[in-house]
């Protein structure tokens, strides 16, 4: 009788654990997607191999295309080519890549860009930031500065670029791919496969984790990424990051200051050339997906809906398909879990998703022409 008890209470015990440690991670690669789309999809405008959106707060966005364009777009889909665009590399996965405006917008006028700059060994991520001027019709980015540069320089595709600002718009935060130099992204004195965390101005925050430190250990908040294309906050204040891993091994990340995510030592996925990786389940050190795809969505672009149209969805995230065409839906419990919620069939490859100040959701596909969209509710 006290040994039966004590094993119910064994039992219980374990099962408390593995819901603490949250030990689990879901895999969600074999889920279907649906032709039964919820909203209505309406093509606004059309770009050159478009790579980010970016709202301004009176409601038009900033596109950007990855040849090495940028363009104030309204919501009826008028473009207006912004001037004044640093020169990029553009090949491959590389060229012009993210764009954001800043949380002070409305009285600086400041943005923020991510791009590949031209320069030895293939070119190098860099971050600037830019006035968006208008007069006239015409628009240009004025004042524009490099705040930031990947260190060392080089290297080919899987670039990152991805920039967000905390709740708080005092920080700015950004992907930095490994470049397709795995090793880098466990260098702690290499800015490549991390997530950086600086000041607004590009200096480094003195509360950062190795804040004393200097260097790309300074700047560093994680590390250990392999291709990172969606950063996003929650309501709730949690950091979420999605990255293209290997074959099989993309990867959603609730991202923690300090921690390491574990590329190239373990994935969930395997090389393309056919050779194993060790799994996350095998080095408990580093930080495992809570939601992984194999076979892979090769996910881009992600927000965290908060908007009016679709209220089932707040607090939800949105992310874009190359691989799988498709808009992801991806719910979180709360206390660190995620799963994927909807599926839903686009017609091409979604490179970026975000959301107008009246809720709607606004995607571009990765394509020439590449589509601007505009999603509402069906009914
Ligand atoms: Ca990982």
């Amino acid at each position: 009788m006290a040994g039966r008890t004590f094993s119910i209470a064994l039992g219980i015990a374990a099962v408390a654990f593995a819901t603490a440690a949250r030990a689990e991670s879901i895999n969600a690669g074999e889920r279907p997607a649906t032709a039964e789309r919820p909203f209505a999809v309406e093509a606004v405008a059309a770009f050159d191999t478009p790579w980010a959106i970016a709202f301004l707060p009176d409601g038009r966005m900033l596109v950007t295309e990855k040849p090495g364009a940028i363009f104030l777009v309204t919501r009826e889909g008028g473009k207006t080519p912004v001037e004044k665009v640093p020169d990029v590399v553009a090949a491959g996965q590389n060229g012009l890549l993210d764009i954001a405006s800043a949380p002070d917008f409305a009285e600086s006028r400041t943005v923020y860009l991510t791009y590949v700059e031209p320069g030895s060994g293939g070119g190098s991520l860099a971050l600037a930031r830019a006035k968006l001027a208008e007069s006239e019709g015409a628009a240009a980015l004025d004042d524009l500065a490099v705040i930031w540069r990947q260190q060392p320089a080089g290297g080919r595709g899987q670039p990152g670029g991805i920039i967000a600002f905390d709740p708080g718009g005092r920080h700015l935060f950004l992907t930095s791919g490994d470049r397709m130099r795995p090793q880098t992204a466990q260098d702690p004195d290499d800015t490549r496969g991390k997530v950086l965390r600086l000041n607004l101005d590009g200096s480094t925050p003195a509360d950062n984790p190795q804040a004393t430190a200097g260097g790309a250990r300074a700047q560093t908040w994680t590390m250990g990424h392999r291709n990172p294309y969606g950063l996003a906050f929650a309501p709730d204040g949690k950091l979420w990051l999605h990255e293209m891993g290997p074959r099989g091994g993309d990867e959603l990340n609730l991202i923690e200051p300090g921690k390491n995510y574990g590329w190239p030592v373990v994935s969930n996925g395997d090389n393309y050339s056919g050779s194993p990786i060790p799994r996350h389940a095998t080095r408990p050190e580093f930080a495992a997906p809570p939601l992984y795809w194999n076979p892979v969505i090769a996910p881009a672009g992600m927000v965290i809906y908060d908007g009016a149209m679709f209220p089932a969805w707040r607090g939800s995230a949105l992310i874009g398909g190359l691989g799988a065409m498709a808009l992801i839906r991806v719910a979180f419990d709360g206390s660190g879990g995620a799963d994927e919620a909807d599926r839903w069939e686009m017609d091409d490859r979604i490179r970026d998703v975000a959301v107008g100040p009246d809720g709607a959701i606004w995607l571009i596909e990765d394509n020439s022409p590449g589509r601007l969209l505009r999603l509402t509710p069906s009914d």
